[in-house]
């Protein structure tokens, strides 16, 4: 059954703040899986989120098979490429960089990924991805070719995100790119929020607890964190307890 969008809905209703650990097949060993995702399945992680900027062809599904071997949560695609797609995940951010003005990123990629898509049982959720600037050039500006909105230009930043809305799009993805030096200002963050009604993703160079609480009070619905885990599984140890908000 295809339900992560509707129990993503069903926690912002119960006030539930959902957290994404998110593995790059790129850095991820796939003999390091089981004990990375038996800290994952000990957190209080709600989705796996599998993607990069740079993934060879054949790695995501790999990694994904692997993952599921040990994870209880939904995996869900978070895909750089057309080639990072495989229906061995349960879901797949149909994302739209709506930030940027490269029509690949807008539409190119996702005529080329429909064929893979139409045959698939990959829950399908359109997304709006925003990437905001951050202090250094990301992955995903340089792949994509496209600037990120300026961090003080706050109207277009909040005038993107919905009109990611009326496009039709069913979440809106605020991004800082991954390894940020500056995470999304918490300022941006409930700007954003006020005028959604969709559910709000946030992510990029969220490193500590702190930082993941202020995203969730200034409004994220779900925030992802791939670098601190990456870097340090200890991070897990340090969000054991839930937050609420
Ligand atoms: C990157 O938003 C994600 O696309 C997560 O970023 O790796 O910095 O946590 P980090």
């Amino acid at each position: 059954m295809k339900s992560i969008y509707q129990n993503i809905i069903t926690s912002i209703s119960k006030s539930e703040k959902l957290l994404a650990v998110l593995i790059d097949p790129d850095k991820m060993k796939l003999k390091t899986v089981s004990s990375f995702i038996s800290k994952v399945n000990q957190s209080f992680a709600t989705h796996i989120f599998v993607g990069g900027s740079e993934v060879d062809r054949g790695v995501t599904e790999t990694l994904v098979l692997e993952i599921k071997k040990h994870a209880k949560l939904p995996i869900i695609l978070f895909p750089g490429d057309v080639i990072q797609i495989t229906d061995k995940a349960n879901g797949v951010l149909f994302l739209s960089l709506i930030s940027g003005r490269n029509p690949e990123y807008l539409i190119g990629k996702h005529v080329e990924a429909v064929s893979n898509l139409k045959n698939s049982n990959l829950e399908i959720i359109p997304t709006g991805y925003l990437l905001i600037e951050n202090g250094k050039q990301t992955s995903v500006e340089r792949v994509s070719q496209t600037k990120p909105i300026k961090r003080n230009n706050i109207k277009t930043i909040v005038d993107t995100a919905k009109a990611g809305e009326l496009l039709g799009m069913q979440l809106i993805y605020l991004e800082a790119g991954s390894g940020a030096t500056h995470v999304i200002d918490p300022k941006i963050i409930s700007k954003v929020k006020e005028d959604l009604n969709i559910p709000l993703i946030v992510g990029g160079g969220i490193r500590s607890k702190l930082q993941l609480e202020l995203a969730y009070k200034a409004g994220a619905d779900l925030v992802v964190i791939g670098t601190a885990f990456e870097e340090d599984e200890d991070f897990f140890d340090q969000i054991k307890k839930k937050i609420n908000e």
